[in-house]
């Protein structure tokens, strides 16, 4: 394979590099200035509202098997049962391949998506930056110029027209993007305090769920816990043509508060759709591609799964993501350590 900047563009994994040069180098040359992306992105609506406000103290514990943590940050969180179970599947995409037994010891899970209002708590008691607020180091990134080297993240950018190629169409990176500014710079997140969080990497994630004295579960945990969301007949997905038009018809267009959609029967929100979920494993993609290296699972698929494209809001799905890497469909949730289980989280 070519370094050159064009070739970087045919990777099919979105990754950060890879977006980086597609972003800056291929829209500069073609007299594309990436800022007027932002204006465009405003265009995706986020959901708004509160939905089941499941993040807020007020929450109706009847919804689910809930053990209440105390705390100003505390997760709401409900107890699977260890099992062994079939994971992955031998009817899906090449990286779900194939069904295997696995198995879970008992655990305890958030029953929703960390949301704007938890990871705000964690960065004004940490003064934490997220990796999308920092300025990439250019030892890491050797075929771009250093000055485009800039704080930002990756966004989803709906087309007008029928795509041309791959995610290189749609995906583009939005120089001031981050968890704050999800939009980019003019963009904040007043009144998605219920929102996932989202422009956060694998790095950040760990961060935060160090600070809350829990920790991201293992894919096997997740995708266990899951399994019941596949009973679950909505989720908020995309309708519609993609990445044209969103209709929009399971009452989001964009990111939905979390709870908004019905509980499976572990009483687990959101567990398919909404944001992808980043977990422990290390991904390893099917190319050979030496800047794919450091990547981890996420899980469950986002708003922008399309039965046209990309039918991953499955238990089973999973994809690759850089451990620095962020993008605005991508989140988190949840576990509690084993032996801190049953004691109160000061977070
Ligand atoms: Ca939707
Ligand atoms: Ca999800």
């Amino acid at each position: 394979m070519s370094d050159t900047p064009s070739d970087r563009c045919g990777v099919l994994l979105l990754n950060k590099q890879s977006i980086l040069v597609c972003s800056f180098l291929m829209l500069a040359a073609a007299g594309y200035h990436i800022k007027s992306s932002i204006a465009q992105a405003s265009m995706v609506q986020a959901g708004v509202g509160v939905c089941l406000a499941v993040g807020s103290d007020s929450v109706d514990a009847s919804v689910a098997n809930v053990n209440v943590e105390t705390g100003p940050n505390f997760h709401r969180q409900v107890q699977i049962g260890g099992a062994e179970f079939i994971m992955g599947t031998s009817n899906g995409y090449p990286e779900e391949l194939a069904a295997h037994k696995a198995s879970v010891e008992s655990f305890a899970i958030d029953i929703h998506e960390v949301t704007n209002r938890q990871f705000a708590a964690f960065v004004e008691e940490t003064g934490y930056v997220t990796t999308a607020e920092r300025t990439p180091d250019p030892e890491n990134y050797p075929d771009i110029p250093a000055e485009l080297l800039v704080p930002g993240s990756a966004s989803f950018i709906a087309l007008d027209d029928r795509p041309k190629g791959q995610w290189r169409d749609w995906w583009k990176f939005i120089e001031g993007a981050n968890w704050q500014q999800p939009k980019g710079p003019g963009s904040n997140i007043e009144g998605l305090d219920n929102h996932p969080v989202v422009h956060v990497s694998y790095l950040d994630a760990v961060a935060y769920a160090t600070w809350a004295g829990r920790a991201l579960p293992t894919e096997a945990q997740w995708e266990f816990a899951a399994q019941a969301s596949a009973q679950l007949k909505q989720a908020n997905t995309w309708q519609g043509f993609f990445p044209l038009q969103d209709k929009a018809l399971d009452g989001f267009d964009g990111i939905a508060p979390v709870g908004c959609y019905k509980p499976d029967s572990n009483g687990l929100f959101d567990m398919k759709g909404n944001v992808w979920e980043l977990v422990t494993d290390a991904f390893q993609p099917n190319v050979n591609d030496s800047t794919l290296a450091h990547m981890r699972v996420i899980k469950g698929g986002s708003f922008l799964c399309a039965d046209n494209f990309c039918k991953r809001d499955r238990p089973q799905a999973r994809q690759g993501q850089e451990e620095d890497f962020s993008t605005d469909h991508v989140g988190f949730r949840t576990v509690a350590l084993p032996d801190t289980r049953a004691a109160n989280n000061t977070h």
